[in-house]
């Protein structure tokens, strides 16, 4: 099949997903087209059957928002007819699904070719930016003349049925992990830099929103350093990474956090980690703490959202209500001082993980795909 993929090419969920998601697919010879402003940042291998369309949006001094959505269409109109695409498959309703929309309209009015649209509902666009009254009937009407509509987890589709007026079926399909990749073995050399002494390592990766709560995470992990050594990596960038730091000045924790930025080689840092910690207000699904899984450590999350169909409690990691912070410390204090137990709990997390390899989610977007590709 040749696919467009239309993506957030940053270091957020959806983009991480649709990329993974569009480099398995051309490892089993499908032609994938990525239309994004920028290279994807896990999009970092050389593979014959990928393309990548960059959107360009030129600026005018009339313009104070240069209009992305417009170029974006047109870029997927160009893209659509020159590469003869099978389907597009957006990600992230805003504004993916209603610049689809527009590009399947002129594509039909310039070929007549009704080329199938797939959305894939991620989380905010759903849960936060999605309901302001500012984006809703834009975001409810692209949504609903998608020809499917998939969402990354059960809870994810909930709230889209709660908070929308959908007129057809949401499919659930989970996002996944490549197993082989994440369950690398550690690398010595890279643990003792970080734990010289061998300190349980505790990993938080995230885009540094208010949703993640990230001073929860110093919060708890402060806690944790009371009773026993550790060192907290900060992983990811964003509004909320200023706070965060001046909160382990104030807690005195410097020497044992460290902030480091992006990072694209995020199987090397998880493979070092015991605990992730996601203490989130919303999480729909939490492919973060999934790779974490896969890595073989445990994860310590809220309860919100999606994350427990991932997480489970007392099995694969622990969960508490959003702002709960001392219950995940406590629990991360017990666990932590019982090594037979927490590393029972890591390949538990592991074996949770490869419910989720892509070996088995890759066929269910092929199924979905062939569906309309029949149609058309
Ligand atoms: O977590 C974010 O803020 C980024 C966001 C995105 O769309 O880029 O992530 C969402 O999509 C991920 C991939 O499907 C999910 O694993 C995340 O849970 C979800 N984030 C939220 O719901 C807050």
């Amino acid at each position: 099949m040749r696919i467009g993929i239309v993506c957030y090419p940053t270091f957020g969920g959806s983009g991480v997903l649709a990329t993974e998601l569009g480099k398995a697919l051309a490892d089993k010879n499908h032609q994938v087209h990525f239309i994004t402003y920028q290279q994807p940042v896990r999009l970092n291998i050389f593979n014959a059957n990928i393309f990548y369309h960059e959107v360009q949006v030129p600026t005018y001094p009339l313009f104070d928002y240069p209009p992305y959505e417009i170029a974006l269409s047109s870029t997927m109109v160009d893209v659509i007819i020159k590469h003869d695409l099978d389907l597009l498959h957006v990600h992230y309703a805003i504004p993916h699904a209603s610049a689809a929309y527009m590009a399947k309209q002129i594509v039909l009015k310039k070929t007549g070719r009704n080329i199938p649209v797939i959305t894939t509902l991620h989380g905010t666009d759903i849960t936060l930016v999605g309901r302001d009254k500012t984006y809703e009937p834009v975001v409810t009407f692209s949504i609903n003349e998608s020809d499917a509509i998939t969402a990354v987890s059960e809870n994810l589709k909930e709230e889209t049925l709660k908070h929308f007026e959908i007129n057809k079926p949401i499919e659930v399909i989970t996002n996944f992990v490549d197993i082989e990749r994440f369950g690398k073995k550690p690398i010595d050399a890279f643990k003792k830099v970080i734990a010289p002494n061998a300190e349980k390592i505790f990993l938080h990766a995230s885009n540094f929103r208010k949703v993640k709560r990230v001073e929860d995470v110093i919060i708890i992990f402060d806690e944790v350093r009371k009773h026993l050594p550790a060192k907290l990596l900060m992983v990811g960038d964003g509004p909320e990474r200023p706070a965060a730091e001046e909160l382990v000045r104030t807690l005195n924790l410097e020497p044992d956090v460290r902030f480091v930025g992006k990072q694209e080689q995020m199987e090397e840092i998880l493979a070092v980690s015991d605990v992730f910690v996601l203490p989130s207000e919303y999480e729909s699904f939490g492919l973060a703490a999934l790779e974490a899984m896969a890595a073989k450590a445990i994860v310590l999350s809220t309860n919100a959202g999606g994350l427990p169909e991932i997480n489970i409690h007392c099995k694969t990691g622990f969960m508490a209500d959003v702002g709960d912070v001392k219950t995940l410390a406590n629990f991360a204090i017990t666990i932590l001082q019982d090594e037979a137990k927490l590393n029972k709990m890591k390949m538990a997390a592991y074996q949770q993980a490869c419910k989720f390899d892509l070996n088995s989610i890759i066929p269910l977007y092929e199924k979905l795909y062939s569906r309309f590709c029949r149609m058309n």
